[in-house]
């Protein structure tokens, strides 16, 4: 057992136990034996772990139910244990690891809300510190914590809009969302390369109307989408509605997702949506959600849109959308 200063260890075993879902004894044992983890000590003698331990017993428990020994993974990293999950899964049924862990959490709701706001602590800090590196490995921690969704909705989302609420205010310049920013591009990267979904997943486009440059927005909502089984295309922010129309036709779309983050008072966006719904017509569902979408809700129920509260209305929406169209394309086999 290494004794340093780390200051990233905070946590006690009571703690690690519940979020990794390995009982107290056991993390023990494992430390003991195998040298799973390293917890440094307090004054007092008590063992502390970081986010990374508790990762990582997430992911040696998952792999010993699978029925690895743990004399023989105890020593792996981070990375490698993640692919040796993800290896052993299916082919036909390919779940990220993200997604596995979150099936298998035994963190509720509140938990994850909770251990989530930790997190955003930590990676506020290092978004404050510049440590492009520390907030990268923050999230790749709460991500196996938290699963996509939760990290999405509970971390994601809040921390971004801090961020925005912090750099009008002063406290942060625009480089620091430009840093954080690309910190998450490169790490939905991953997060929607571990979602391959089956060929006949329905599929989606999501974008960005013409004058609407905010990104993240809907690059989120495409990710959610893809861990809900959709077969996801995303074509970033700022398209004009014959060119959105055009990829809704090319892939077959049978839903397009747009978010809408800036309240504009001129009519381009209105404009826009009519001429979107004109061309890609009734058969194919137009959701509209992000943060400015009320402040159009005239147009959006003057064309029939589904403006969305939130993810969860989301989730339930593209559940109900999936249904109906493997229900139609039965009808079309049969
Ligand atoms: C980064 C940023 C920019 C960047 C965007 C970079 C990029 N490539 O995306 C740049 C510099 C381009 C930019 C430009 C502008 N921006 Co700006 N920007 C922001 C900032 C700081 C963060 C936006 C962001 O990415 N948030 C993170 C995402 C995830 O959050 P979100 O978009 O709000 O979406 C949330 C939900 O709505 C949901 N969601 C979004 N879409 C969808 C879709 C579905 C289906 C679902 C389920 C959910 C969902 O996901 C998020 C969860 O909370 C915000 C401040 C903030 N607090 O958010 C201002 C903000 C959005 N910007 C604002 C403004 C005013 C501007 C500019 C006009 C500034 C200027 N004077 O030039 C321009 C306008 C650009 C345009 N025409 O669109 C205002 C908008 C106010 C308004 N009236 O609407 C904000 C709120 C800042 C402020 N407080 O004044 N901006």
């Amino acid at each position: 057992m290494t004794v340093t200063n780390d200051d990233s260890a905070q946590y006690l075993i009571r703690t690690v136990s519940k979020r990794s879902g390995v009982k107290s004894d056991l993390v023990r044992a494992w430390e003991r034996r195998y040298q799973a983890v390293n917890p440094v000590r307090t004054a007092g003698g008590h063992r502390v772990y970081t986010d990374q331990d508790i990762a990582r017993l997430k992911l040696l428990n998952e792999a010993t139910n699978n029925g690895h020994s743990i004399s023989q993974i105890a020593q792996l990293s981070l990375d490698d244990l993640k692919q040796l999950i993800k290896e052993e899964l299916p082919a036909s049924n390919q779940e990220s690891i993200a997604e596995l862990v979150k099936t298998t959490s035994t963190a509720g709701t509140k938990d994850r809300y909770e251990i989530a706001q930790a997190y955003n602590d930590k990676c506020y800090a290092a978004v404050l510190a510049f440590d492009a590196q520390a907030l990268e490995s923050h999230f790749e921690n709460a991500i196996v914590e938290l699963g996509s969704e939760a990290f999405i909705e509970f971390l994601l989302s809040p921390l971004l809009t801090k961020i925005g609420e912090r750099w009008k205010t002063g406290e942060l310049r625009p480089v620091h969302e430009h840093m954080t920013s690309s910190v998450i591009r490169s790490l939905t990267y991953i997060l929607r390369n571990n979602n391959p979904c089956p060929p006949n997943a329905p599929r989606m486009i999501v974008s960005t109307p013409i004058g609407q440059l905010h990104e993240l927005g809907a690059l989120l909502a495409a990710i959610m989408a893809e861990l809900c089984g959709w077969q996801v295309t995303y074509l970033g922010a700022n398209l004009p509605a014959e060119e959105i129309a055009a990829a809704v036709r090319y892939t077959n779309a049978c839903a397009l997702t747009l978010s809408i983050s800036f309240a504009t008072e001129d009519n381009i966006v209105a404009k826009e949506i009519r001429r979107i719904k004109k061309l890609i017509g009734n058969e194919v569902t137009l959701i509209v959600g992000g943060r400015a979408a009320s402040h159009f809700q005239g147009v959006l129920t003057e064309v029939g849109v589904a403006n969305i509260q939130g993810y969860a209305h989301f989730r339930e929406l593209l559940k109900q959308l999936a249904t109906e169209y493997r229900a139609r394309e039965k009808i079309l086999i049969n």
